[in-house]
């Protein structure tokens, strides 16, 4: 099984189900495409019909896009369990999980994931109104599960890998969010596969300038 990945110090919606598949304890081959060279479209042409990344090569499928990766993993190796056995929590983890792949534009935009940033910037309006949203989005989530674990819906599901560029997004440019939220951040960016991400994000060397805020 081969999960083809952006470089991770940016590629967000790379962690989502590299995330997922580390936490189920799958067994994969990683195969890192830098982007924005002069070679990543080559590269990419070489795996990815929809020319991005991720995708997931297993047993003569591809499969592309990050969230049809994580259902496909679910299926597959998990025996459903990438979300919760209720279909009423089910319905609202997908849903949040929609939520986070569909919109918040303004974040995505104005505050690029990368593991190396540690800035705190003003926050436009738009940004605020969607930090807004995950903020009382999140918060509900934990006031109604928390009794079955740390994680948004209780355990540990899809949802969480969705959201968690966001945590990485909040902690790097020192977003501030209520105790609810903080503590549900720590405890995700504190596992250890997210440690290993964030870390092997840092490391690496490429700088891709639109996605940093200092050459904005
Ligand atoms: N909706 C897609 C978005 C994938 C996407 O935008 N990936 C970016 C990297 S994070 C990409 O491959 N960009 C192509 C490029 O930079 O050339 C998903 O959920 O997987």
């Amino acid at each position: 099984m081969q999960l083809i990945i952006g470089n991770k110090n940016y590629s967000s919606w790379s962690l989502r189900p590299w995330l997922l598949m580390k936490k189920a304890g799958l067994k994969f081959e990683e195969i890192r495409i830098s982007l924005n060279t002069e070679t990543t479209k080559i590269e990419l042409a070489e795996y990815s019909p929809s020319m991005k990344v991720p995708v997931l090569i297993d047993q003569g499928n591809t499969i592309w896009d990050s969230f049809s990766i994580m259902e496909y993993i679910s299926e597959r190796y998990m025996n459903n369990e990438g979300w919760p056995q209720d279909l009423s929590t089910r319905a609202v983890g997908r849903s949040a999980a929609s939520e986070m792949h569909s919109g918040f534009f303004s974040i995505r935009n104005e505050l690029p994931m990368n593991c190396r940033i540690d800035i705190k910037l003003p926050l436009s309006p738009a940004v605020r109104a969607e930090v807004d949203r995950i903020e009382s989005l999140w918060t509900e989530l934990r006031e109604e599960f928390t009794s079955y674990g740390p994680w948004l819906l209780g355990e540990f599901s899809i949802l969480d890998c969705m959201f968690a560029p966001i945590a990485i997004r909040f902690s790097g440019y020192q977003v501030d969010v209520n105790t609810i939220c903080q503590t549900y951040m720590d405890h995700l960016l504190s596992d250890p596969h997210m440690e290993q991400w964030t870390h092997e994000g840092q490391k690496e060397s490429e700088v891709i300038q639109m996605s940093e805020i200092s050459f904005r």
